[in-house]
């Protein structure tokens, strides 16, 4: 298989670490995604995933993956052990939710791209985009410590394992540190992330910093 990829991306990140979990090598394609011009945003690329994003998936038979949540779930069937969701139903749509708050609620509204197009808007300046990242990377791992503290049983955040909800809050926790925001006013989060920091197919897969 073939993951179209950036080192820096949040969204890869999660790939990268189920794909560890699951002991499955691919190759790796790397996009870049930054600047005027990013590879990303070429014919080329836009040709293979028309939504101009990674990670991409393309599998063995050629099939073309696109959106992490679709793919971690792919390779979640396609790949049993270990699995990266709680056996029961409750438990399946907790670990969902919590991964979807975080791609949703917090990704979708900090990525290059809106960075890029809110720093371009007049009186926005490069201060009014950092205080747009903070304010919505706290809002949404607070709501997200909220529903962890209400519902929490395990080391993990749905359960005795790492889950999809796991693999969501590694890398966008890492992101949040590198904004200068501290994870232990969140006790959950910061529990489960000394936890992850442990596994290896977590901490070798973390988003790289931006240079
Ligand atoms: N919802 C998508 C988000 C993908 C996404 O936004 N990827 C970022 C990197 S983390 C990207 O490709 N950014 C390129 C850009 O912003 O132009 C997913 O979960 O796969």
């Amino acid at each position: 298989m073939k993951l179209y990829a950036n080192e820096i991306s949040s969204a890869t990140s999660r790939v990268r670490i189920a794909l560890a979990m699951k002991g499955v090598q691919v190759d790796i394609v790397n996009v870049g995604i930054l600047g005027d011009g990013a590879e990303n945003r070429q014919a080329d690329y836009l040709g293979i995933n028309p939504q101009g994003l990674v990670p991409a998936l393309q599998t063995d038979d050629g099939e073309l993956l696109t959106q992490s949540l679709a793919i971690v779930e792919y390779l979640d069937e396609r790949f049993p052990l270990p699995p990266l969701l709680p056996k029961d139903g409750a438990g399946r749509a907790f670990s969902r939710s919590i991964a979807l708050a975080i791609a949703s609620e917090i990704h979708a509204l900090v990525p290059p791209r809106v960075a890029a197009h809110l720093a371009r808007i007049p009186g926005m300046g490069a201060t009014g985009v950092v205080a747009w990242n903070r304010h919505w990377i706290l809002e949404g791992l607070g709501a997200v410590e909220a529903r962890l503290a209400a519902r929490r049983t395990g080391p993990y955040v749905a359960g005795n394992t790492p889950t999809i909800a796991d693999i969501f809050l590694f890398p966008q926790s890492i992101n949040a540190e590198r904004a200068g925001i501290e994870l232990e006013q969140w006790p959950n989060i910061a529990e489960i992330m000394d936890r992850l920091r442990d596994i290896k197919a977590f901490a070798e897969n973390a988003p790289a910093a931006r240079r």
